[in-house]
């Protein structure tokens, strides 16, 4: 009876630690309730290219339909087109502006839809009409000056055989003269260890095909130890330029798209040969390689939260059959912050037709769970479509391969026509007063560049950073976290170069390095680790101070952790990165709260666990301890007057989230954990049994 007992319960406990080790991640976490921020309405239908009805044409935005296109150079109606082209590229607020002669930096890149009427309905036009239609639309561009490319092209289409083109019509401006525009579009690899995500980027932006063997993400590197043991553990920057009309300037590659250049640019050389990208590019795309591996999570989760990009490029290798490790946390937090995301299935040369499926099949489940419609891109016309509804909350996935080079070219083009993603705007209320002066997020930290000195890379959040500025650097702390004077140090902003080249102004949205100017007495105090602690640069006009208490509306996702009062989490907001403590919760009212769920929604007030930061009310937050535990939006910061320090606890480990269950389950738990310790006794037993072997060898 007692062995019938024994082994019932090492089979629960079994069970007990299969199920905490491999329950699904949907499980876990709680999607249904998921918060989403400000993303654009999504519509119940699935973008289909085939399909002969559109959504109506977009009032704002860059995309117009046009039925035909026919016009004499020179009449009214020709000038009407041209102002609406203008229209188009500029964005105006109003007529008057449009009519204003603008510098060509100011004209980003329109898609017009041709032979498609009003109300999206795709009529096509026939051989002749096309071709008068993209005379018209040539010289149209030609007063910008701009260039038309064809995009994607629709073929017989019913009644006579019909054909509806879309075309791309960009700027003639080099890439250089919009490095201080903010135009470049950002975009961060996310995805479990190993799918793949720093192979594709070297495919991307080096043109070499991969071996299957690590070939292409050796380019994507920067240090020797990753080199060693292919496993990426710091964000790596990369650069893809595309020119006029839309081909790769980063090497050249002939017009079936399969790559010519066989020797990559290794890291010695990547700041000139990212610089020499940006002179010959009209449109750049700025690439974040981030990590897979659970063990760098907190730098995946820094870079998608502070690196503000305008788009994810998840990789899911499909040979797996299924979404799994990391990725789920990735794919949440991106939801969370309404991050619009690309999805590349990729080893699809090696995965096979039912490998392949379910895969799919797993990604599409997982992001109808998050309330993210998704669909498959097979060709041009899908990539156009995909550019358009990226933004309204689609998924589009392609199933790739850096082996064969499958997909790479269609994934290309939706790389050139991606538009800049419009800054999420915090809510009125929570802006403070004053806050658009210049605020520059810290990425990096150089404190001693040969022949130049300090020097910081970061991306411009609000005002228009300028060579002379002075700036403030800030928080700076002592060694016991407590505030340098008013937290802040002063310094000029000696020079500002972007993509390597001198810039004489960096406006909000756009990124780059910053040398800084101080004085001796002040350059003493600067030491690597109050720098490692300075996480942001203010304008001298800037109302934002460091403060110890934060508040923040925030949503649970984890399961099946609660949270109470004096949990510690690691709160990430912008490029900040700290423990902090929960020092009340409350509901919508404020009313207290004791616990909070997976799935539950409060207000939490959280004092920082070191130092005080500077923290701009409105931003995202994730909160995790190991994985994500929860997300939300900063909606104070401030101080308290404190009576005295805080009460230390007695055990130097933070106190964790504590596990709430019901009575069963700790019965169970009871039995498991009699069942694990008289199983770990008796291994500890074999254990000794085989030392004591060995040491009488
Ligand atoms: N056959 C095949 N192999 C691929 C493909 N893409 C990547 N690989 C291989 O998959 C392995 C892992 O690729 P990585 O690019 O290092 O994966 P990662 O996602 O960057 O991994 P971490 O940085 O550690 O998270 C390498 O050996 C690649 O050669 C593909 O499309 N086909
Ligand atoms: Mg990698």
């Amino acid at each position: 009876m007692g062995m019938l007992v024994l082994n019932w319960a090492c089979n629960l406990a079994a069970c007990m630690v299969k199920g905490a080790f491999f329950s699904k991640p949907t499980e876990r976490l709680s999607l249904s309730r998921l918060p989403r921020r400000q993303m654009a309405e999504r519509r119940s239908f699935i973008p289909d290219s085939s399909a002969l009805t559109l959504a109506p044409e977009p009032p704002l935005g860059k995309v117009e339909y046009k039925l035909k296109l026919s016009a004499q150079d020179g009449t009214e109606r020709f000038e009407e087109l041209v102002t609406q082209l203008n229209w188009r590229m500029r964005e105006c607020s109003s007529e008057e502006e449009c009519a204003e002669v603008a510098d060509l930096s100011q004209y980003r890149d329109a898609v017009y839809r041709l032979g498609v009427a009003d109300d999206g309905a795709v009529l096509g036009l026939s051989d002749g009409e096309l071709a008068e239609s993209m005379s018209v639309l040539h010289a149209m561009a030609a007063r910008i000056p701009a260039t038309v490319t064809v995009l994607s092209r629709r073929t017989g289409i019913a009644p006579g055989n019909k054909t509806s083109i879309t075309a791309l019509i960009r700027a003639q401006t080099s890439a250089l003269s919009l490095l201080g525009q903010g135009d470049q579009v950002r975009i961060c690899t996310v995805g479990n260890v190993d799918s793949g995500k720093s192979t594709l980027l070297g495919l991307l932006t080096q043109g070499l095909r991969d071996d299957g063997r690590g070939r292409a993400r050796s380019s994507v590197f920067r240090h020797r130890h990753e080199l060693e043991t292919g496993r990426t553990s710091c964000v790596s920057t990369m650069t893809l330029g595309f020119d006029q009309i839309g081909r790769v300037v980063n090497y050249k590659e002939d017009s079936e798209g399969v790559f010519r250049s066989e020797e990559p640019q290794h890291n010695a050389g990547r700041a000139e040969a990212q610089a020499r990208i940006a002179e010959k590019a009209s449109k750049l795309i700025t690439f974040f390689d981030l990590c897979g591996h659970e063990r760098y999570f907190k730098t995946t989760l820094q870079g998608m939260v502070g690196l503000t990009p305008d788009y994810l490029l998840c990789t899911v290798d499909a040979n797996r059959g299924e979404l799994r490790g990391m990725v789920h946390e990735h794919l949440v937090v991106a939801n969370a912050l309404a991050i619009p995301t690309v999805i590349c299935l990729t080893k699809c040369d090696v995965a096979g037709e039912g490998q392949r499926t379910s895969a799919l099949e797993d990604v599409k489940k997982f992001m109808k769970q998050m309330g993210t419609p998704t669909f498959v891109v097979k060709d041009a016309n899908d990539v156009v479509l995909a550019a358009e509804r990226i933004l309204q909350g689609f998924t589009p996935i392609f199933l790739c391969s850096a082996v064969t080079g499958a997909m790479i070219p269609e994934l290309k083009l939706l790389l050139n026509v991606l538009p800049r993603r419009p800054p999420l705007q915090a809510p009125a209320a929570l802006s403070l007063p004053g806050s658009e002066a210049l605020q520059i997020q810290i990425d990096e930290v150089f404190p001693q560049v040969p022949g130049v000195g300090l020097v910081v890379s970061g991306r411009v959040l609000h005002g228009t950073a300028r060579p002379n500025d002075g700036i403030r650097l800030g928080p700076i702390v002592d060694t016991s976290g407590d505030l340098v004077k008013d937290g802040f140090i002063s310094l000029r902003l000696a020079s500002i170069r972007a993509q390597d080249h001198p810039v004489e102004e960096l406006r909000a949205g756009s990124s780059g390095t910053f040398a800084l100017k101080s004085s001796g007495k002040v350059r003493d105090a600067l030491t690597p680790k109050v720098l490692s602690r300075s996480k942001i640069l203010v304008g001298t006009k800037s109302p934002l101070t460091p403060s110890r208490w934060i508040k923040a509306s925030i949503t649970v996702l984890q399961h099946p952790s609660s949270i109470r009062v004096r949990y510690e989490p690691v709160l990430h907001v912008g490029m900040t990165r700290q423990t902090a403590r929960v020092m009340s919760m409350s509901d919508a009212e404020g009313r207290p709260i004791s616990l909070l769920r997976a799935g539950d929604s409060a207000e939490v007030l959280f004092r920082w666990a070191h130092w005080p930061e500077i923290i701009e009310p409105g931003c995202a937050l994730v909160f995790r301890e190991n994985s994500v535990k929860g997300v939300g939006t900063v909606t104070w910061v401030g101080d308290f007057e404190e009576l005295g320090p805080p009460k230390k606890r007695r055990s130097g480990r933070p106190q964790t989230a504590k596990i709430s269950k019901s009575a069963n389950d700790q019965k169970r738990d009871r039995v498991a954990r009699g069942a694990r310790s008289e199983k770990a006794g008796k291994v500890s037993a074999k254990q000794k049994g085989r030392k004591g072997k060995r040491s009488k060898r």
